[in-house]
């Protein structure tokens, strides 16, 4: 009798299991693998772009392989290297700086990965290295701070404009490109005089120090503050106000990136121009992925559109901005 029990637990027991195994949801294939490596997460820009990654990669059916490089070239080089022994179908990294990718992107290369540029370039004489880039035109973010500033210049009938630059990563793309659009865009206007360039490394704590410096140095004779990102900004601002000034009043402040906390500021009236940078590359990144397993041309450079905001926009409807 125990052994017919015995036996009739048994059964039910392999019926439970296989029922489970047949009602279990099979695990969908991934479309794809890719790698990515994060090079830090410096700034609100930055985090949205990892968030947007991760989310969108979910939403195709995309199986990622997410490294946070926390800021070190390094690192970066090492998750490349990590991916390529995966062998992952497409390797895309948001490069810190512009130079020393040669190496490891040449072994993405032998092993037959492509390579997807993201937010960021680099300099290399070997065009085939990488497939894509999907990021901002950053010269031109240069070029439309300047606009604004020869607008405001205009308007309020400025005959003289003192001007500091807080500047981004030493060689990165944006530090390099921000500058250039800048500089080349207020060439040749007698009023544009710049004091100094500093370099705040995209942080808000590198952004506060810079500016306690050139208060220091420059004091009052501060007309304008090119910042090349909403990070440093933000770290600036206070020590504007500890020292006397009105930001946005005495100081005419001018940040990229656009992201809501810097949205709000603007609005406040403490921010005169913000140039939008938008993270939001994901949806790009994953659509030029598929693309490249399906073995579709694709463009070398994918620039998402850009817009600014400044103290001439209402900007009472603008959609919360997502980072
Ligand atoms: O402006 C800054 C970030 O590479 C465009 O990096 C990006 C820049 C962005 O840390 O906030």
């Amino acid at each position: 009798m125990k052994k017919w029990l015995a036996a009739g637990i048994l059964c039910a027991l392999c019926a439970f299991w296989l029922c489970g195994c047949q009602t279990r949801p099979q695990a969908l294939e991934p479309a794809l693998v890719l790698g990515f490596s994060q090079l830090g997460s410096e700034s609100s820009f930055r985090i949205g772009n990892t968030k947007d990654i991760e989310d969108k990669a979910r939403q195709y059916g995309i199986s990622l392989m997410m490294d946070d490089a926390n800021q070190k070239q390094e690192n970066q080089i090492n998750a490349i290297r990590r991916f390529i022994a995966y062998r992952v179908d497409v390797i895309a990294f948001s490069p810190i700086v512009e130079e020393g990718w040669d190496n490891v992107l040449t072994e993405a290369r032998q092993a037959g990965i492509p390579v997807i540029l993201v937010d960021r370039t680099i300099q290399t004489s070997d065009h085939d290295l990488y497939v894509s880039q999907i990021g901002a035109d950053f010269y031109r973010e240069g070029v439309m701070a300047a606009e604004y500033l020869l607008k405001k210049a205009d308007d309020l009938g400025l005959d003289r404009l003192r001007i500091v630059e807080i500047t981004g990563t030493e060689n990165s793309t944006p530090m390099k490109q921000r500058h250039e659009g800048f500089m080349d865009t207020i060439a040749g206007d007698g009023r544009m005089e710049i004091l100094e360039s500093v370099n705040g490394d995209f942080l808000r704590s590198r952004g506060a120090e810079c500016m306690r410096y050139l208060l220091g140095k420059y004091g009052s004779d501060i007309d304008v503050i090119f910042s090349h990102n909403d990070e440093m900004t933000v770290g600036a601002l206070p020590e504007i106000e500890q020292a006397g000034y009105v930001p946005g009043r005495d100081m005419i402040i001018i940040s990229i990136d656009g992201g809501q906390e810097a949205i709000d500021i603007l609005k406040e009236g403490k921010i005169n121009c913000i140039v939008e940078c938008t993270p939001m590359l994901g949806s790009i990144l994953m659509e030029t992925a598929l693309a490249l397993k399906e073995g579709k041309e694709i463009d070398r450079e994918i620039h998402p559109a850009e817009r600014s905001f400044s103290d001439y926009d209402d900007l009472s409807a603008l959609p919360p901005r997502g980072y």
